[in-house]
């Protein structure tokens, strides 16, 4: 018999469960109890001791005490919202799977964004890889794509991920240094694991601190099947591109939001949804087969290597928009729990032998982290469509079965659920045979080629900030046999590279000799892999800031606004201090943020707008000048009104430097530089 749901279930994402306005306003304890005290324990006479009979103190306090249950080994801190996905035509000649089938059709998502290495309470900001997986809610049960914003990964081999995440981690003698490759553990691992040098490039580059949650893209990593209705199998890679465009901060900037605003990410992402401006991503495939991929100078089921754009170019399948923010971070961020395992029918695994090992863990985890094999039945987790099956009882079991049949097969239930031959999920039919063994395919063996590829990929301006990631962790690793080793690495990939890196670290000619496993070779450059040759020209989804004083010109303002909502971006106005003033109209105006508060880090192009006597503003110069100081070194378009002369001059900004603009007559030229994102002429 099918599992019934209970009435009060709603399934993920729907109206709360139980809130105070579903007992009409009334406080009730657990049981449903109407609460008469709740400021007041209860005692014998105005000052005596406390009695054990106080049922309300208890429950209260005993369900205070086991609030928190234990945050995820990694990607512990993370961000989701609720949306939807819709393919943009079927696409039944590669798949079966029911959500990429009809373009009418709103498949509900839950997408969760994250950070690996730190704790849940760690900066939004921090130098790391980032989670991105959406659970897919199809028709056909739950399908979870559980990516990262890279298209690699630092092991080959799930045995691995143990020592990888320990050596990340904290170092479990000192508990420090949090949220940060820069420590030794973490670069002796992987200076003795050459399989990571690819991933490593990616996550010293830009890609490792995004501008925005809804400015990354995202990744399936792994090679996945797609099987349609004649059974015919198609090899895919996933990928999610960012309809924002893919931006970066740099590095420096994000030390300071990390401090400014540690939760930098998960604010953006909540104000835009706020606002109706809903992140969109674009999901995509590397669709190729068998013999296509047996052509490759690499091998599709290692992890560590991705296929070139120009080798199978992406074919977009549909979009998902995130549209609504959750009603509960705990009930639903924290809860939700994505598998690489749910999978439904149309898509399938491959052989890749990290995937092979994540789809155990992730389910293990679960039962961990959530305390029951029934953590399908927490709402964020349900499918939305029938579960029917035999599964029974367990820990915190919601739903109510009935009948006296719990096996399959029967005679005595006819309404009972049975196997679907026809609809059902099936492996893919792929003929496996040979010898048991513990070893790595010959053809997993080129640790460098690829990293040499991504590094020839980058702009000057993108290598160049991999050579600063370099140094900074480098620098913060004390070992130099550490160091040396990572030194000898870098040769292998890029003789320059190594050199930069080597002089920043005042250690050049100390490389060791490393000698790798497989010859490396000279790959062609792949525009896409770097995000700066292919990002759009557009300022859509980001902040734009005026510094401005009492007094301000309403016109100035009024137009700066309108210029900037055009482009689908928002504008900031930070004041030297945070209440309300006067603008040039007598109209009020309530700061966004003020000078104190708000480092100009947390924007992506900057004004300088005091009024003419601008005494406010100059009144406060250091932190004004500053300010704007900070905003020219992250090479932030700047503009200025003639009063801000004084400042600029105070800041040491040349009003005839690139990108730094007069916007007394409009905002056009300002706003062309500031969709080049950063002006790197002036770096
Ligand atoms: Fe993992 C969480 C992504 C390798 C074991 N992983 C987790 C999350 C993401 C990824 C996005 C957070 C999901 C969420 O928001 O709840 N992991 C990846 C990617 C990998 C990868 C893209 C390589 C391609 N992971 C990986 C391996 C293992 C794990 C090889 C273990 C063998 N990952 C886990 C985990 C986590 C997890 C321990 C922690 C919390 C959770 O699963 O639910 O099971």
């Amino acid at each position: 018999m099918a599992s019934k749901e209970p009435e009060s279930h709603t399934g993920a994402g729907g109206e709360p469960h139980q809130t105070a306005k579903s007992a009409e306003g009334r406080l009730t304890t657990n049981q449903g109890v109407p609460v008469s005290d709740d400021q007041n324990t209860l005692t014998v006479g105005p000052r005596g001791p406390q009695l054990l009979e106080d049922h309300l103190l208890r429950e209260k306090i005993t369900h205070f005490d086991h609030e928190r249950i234990p945050e995820r080994v990694v990607h512990a801190r993370g961000y989701g919202a609720h949306g939807y996905f819709q393919c943009y035509e079927s696409h039944a000649e590669l798949t079966k799977a029911a959500f990429l089938q009809d373009p009418s059709v709103k498949t509900p998502v839950f997408a969760r964004f994250s950070t690996v290495a730190g704790s849940k309470g760690s900066p939004d900001t921090a130098r790391d890889v980032r989670g991105f997986a959406v659970k897919f809610y199809t028709s056909q049960g739950n399908y979870d794509l559980v990516g990262n914003n890279i298209p690699v990964f630092f092991i080959q081999d799930a045995i691995k991920f143990p020592d990888l995440i320990h050596a990340v981690k904290p170092a479990p003698d000192r508990d420090f240094p949090q949220a940060q490759s820069a420590h030794d553990t973490f670069w002796d691992f992987v200076s003795l694991i050459p399989e990571s040098m690819h991933m490593l490039m990616w996550v010293m580059s830009d890609r490792a601190i995004p501008r925005s949650l809804r400015m990354m893209e995202g990744f399936g990593i792994h090679t996945f099947r797609f099987i349609n209705e004649e059974g015919e199998v198609t090899l895919v890679k996933f990928h999610w591109r960012p309809k924002l465009g893919t931006f970066s901060l740099v590095w420096d900037e994000a030390v300071v939001i990390s401090g400014a605003d540690p939760d930098f990410h998960r604010r953006d992402m909540w104000n835009a949804i706020e606002a109706g401006d809903y992140p969109e991503w674009e999901l995509c495939v590397q669709a190729f087969t068998e013999e296509e991929a047996a052509k490759f100078d690499f091998d599709v089921l290692d992890p560590t290597k991705l296929i070139p754009e120009e080798l199978v170019p992406l074919r977009p399948l549909g979009k998902m928009v995130l549209d609504r923010n959750v009603d509960n971070f705990f009930a639903e961020t924290e809860q939700v729990a994505f598998c690489p395992s749910h999978v439904v029918p149309g898509i399938d695994f491959s052989n890749d032998p990290l995937l092979q090992g994540r789809l155990f863990s992730y389910l293990d985890t679960q039962l961990s982290r959530l305390g029951s094999p029934n953590f399908h039945q927490i709402p964020i987790n349900q499918p939305k469509c029938p579960i029917a099956n035999f599964q029974r009882d367990g820990h915190m079991q919601t739903f109510v079965p009935n009948g006296r049949v719990a096996n399959e097969p029967n005679t005595l239930d006819n309404g009972a659920p049975r196997e679907c031959p026809e609809t059902g999920f099936a492996s893919a039919p792929v003929p496996e045979a040979g010898d048991k063994m513990r070893t790595r395919p010959e053809s997993f063996r080129d640790h460098y080629t690829q990293a040499r590829m991504f590094y020839k990929s980058m702009l000057e301006v993108e290598q160049e900030h991999i050579a600063g990631g370099l140094a900074f962790e480098l620098g913060k690793c004390k070992e130099l046999k550490v160091r040396r080793r990572m030194l000898g690495h870098l040769k292998l990939i890029d003789e320059d590279l190594a050199e930069n890196v080597a002089t920043k670290l005042g250690m050049v000619g100390q490389a060791d000799k490393i000698e790798p496993a497989a010859k490396v070779r000279d790959a062609k450059p792949s525009a896409p892999l770097s995000q700066y040759r292919v990002a759009p020209e557009s300022i859509a989804g980001k902040k734009i800031a005026i510094l401005t004083t009492e007094g301000v010109d309403a016109k100035l303002l009024k137009e700066l606004r309108e210029a900037v909502e055009a482009e689908e971006a928002t504008v900031a106005v930070i004041a030297p201090a945070a209440g309300p003033f006067k603008d040039s109209s007598g109209q009020e105006v309530t700061p966004d943020d003020f000078l104190d508060g708000a480092p100009s880090a947390l924007f992506d192009a900057v004004i300088v707008a005091p009024t003419d006597d601008a005494d406010a503003l100059l009144g406060k110069q250091a932190a004004a000048a500053d300010w704007l100081r900070m905003a020219n070194s992250h090479l932030k378009a700047i503009g200025y009104t003639a009063a801000a002369q004084p400042l600029l001059e105070a800041a040491g900004v040349d009003a005839e430097a690139k990108g730094v603009v007069a916007v007394d007559d409009g905002f056009e030229k300002f706003i062309g530089w500031a969709k080049q994102h950063r002006v790197w002429e002036r770096a």
